[in-house]
């Protein structure tokens, strides 16, 4: 039998630095959403990447920040918890050493695995020499195993890092099949979708309150559609009334661009139905963030 070398990898950071942008990159393939605004991952979502005899299973993880709500506070610990069962750790930045990064680095301090610190959006910097003061904030403070300056966006320099990750690898099993991509049912990569264009039309205070629920499945075999039911929870009336729109424009417009985007994404026809309800303060309350597979066991 070929002799298979393998590896966990969690990519970690403060919010809205990229992360979720790189596992799609790494992997070739929408696996996680990703938006403008912070705290756009709530769950760890895992992308496959195999090739020949290598597997990496890149952990991607909610950003993380000093959190208020008991929502966030999960997704914090979540990250932080991911932190102990991988090989290695890609700890993302894009900007100089702050508060919230030096806090971060502090949980490396009790792993023994290598962290790779890489600095995304080099892009959007107007100066090269930025990298280097980036860089050189970092020096001193943690025996970081590279320092790999990337783009997400724009693709740069991602083989370099991933030739960075290889070096760490050693013997193992695949634990995915090779054609494997992500450990996400259909059904929540679905409701992520839905959520994904919720966060780019709304503002403010509503993105954060959303959940989505895929309440029903069903396949249509006259029309060779799945219909499928969503239900759009929010913490109050006055967010329903902003995200359903005036004459229910809003809503009609999330419908088809998530449908577009699922028809495309999971190669599914779907006739999407979309219901808005209100679940008051859901993010701080356990019942309903176990009931939404926030809870606390995870
Ligand atoms: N200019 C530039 N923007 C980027 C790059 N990578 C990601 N972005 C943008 O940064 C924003 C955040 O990206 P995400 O991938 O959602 O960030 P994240 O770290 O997963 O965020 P959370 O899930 O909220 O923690 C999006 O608007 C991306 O388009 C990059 O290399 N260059
Ligand atoms: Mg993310």
């Amino acid at each position: 039998m070929m002799k298979t070398r393998s590896g966990f990898i969690a990519i970690v950071g403060r919010p809205n630095v990229g992360k979720s942008t790189l596992l799609n990159q790494l992997i070739g393939e929408k696996v996680a959403i990703t938006s403008d605004k912070p705290q756009t991952t709530r769950h760890r979502i895992s992308g496959i990447y195999t090739k020949d005899d290598t597997q990496i299973v890149f952990v991607d993880t909610p950003g993380m920040h000093k959190a208020k709500d008991l929502l966030n506070k999960r997704m914090d610990r979540t990250a932080v918890q991911t932190l102990r069962d991988v090989d290695g750790v890609i700890f993302m930045v894009d900007r100089m050493r702050g508060a919230s990064e030096t806090h971060i680095i502090k949980y490396f301090e009790s792993i023994h695995v290598p962290v790779f610190l890489v600095i995304n959006k080099i892009d959007a910097l107007k100066n090269k020499s930025e990298i280097d003061e980036i860089i050189m904030s970092y020096l001193n403070v943690y025996d970081f195993k590279a320092y790999i300056p990337i783009s997400a966006k724009e693709q740069t320099h991602i083989p370099k890092l991933l030739e960075e990750i290889d070096k760490i690898l050693v013997e193992g099993p695949f634990y995915y099949p090779i054609d494997a991509k992500s450990d996400q049912s259909q059904e929540t990569m679905m409701a992520e979708l839905i959520r994904e264009k919720i966060l780019y039309h709304t503002e403010e205070e509503v993105p954060h309150a959303v959940f989505v629920q895929i309440e029903s499945l069903k396949y249509n075999k006259k029309l060779k559609t799945l219909d499928a039911t969503a239900i759009i929870i929010v913490e109050r009336t006055t967010q329903k009334l902003i995200l359903i729109g005036k004459n229910g424009e809003k809503i009609k417009k999330i419908g088809m661009e998530a449908r577009k985007d699922i028809n495309r994404t999971l190669d599914l026809k779907v006739h999407l139905e979309l219901w808005v309800k209100v679940k008051k303060d859901w993010r701080n309350k356990e019942s309903d963030l176990k009931l939404f597979g926030l809870g606390d066991d995870v």
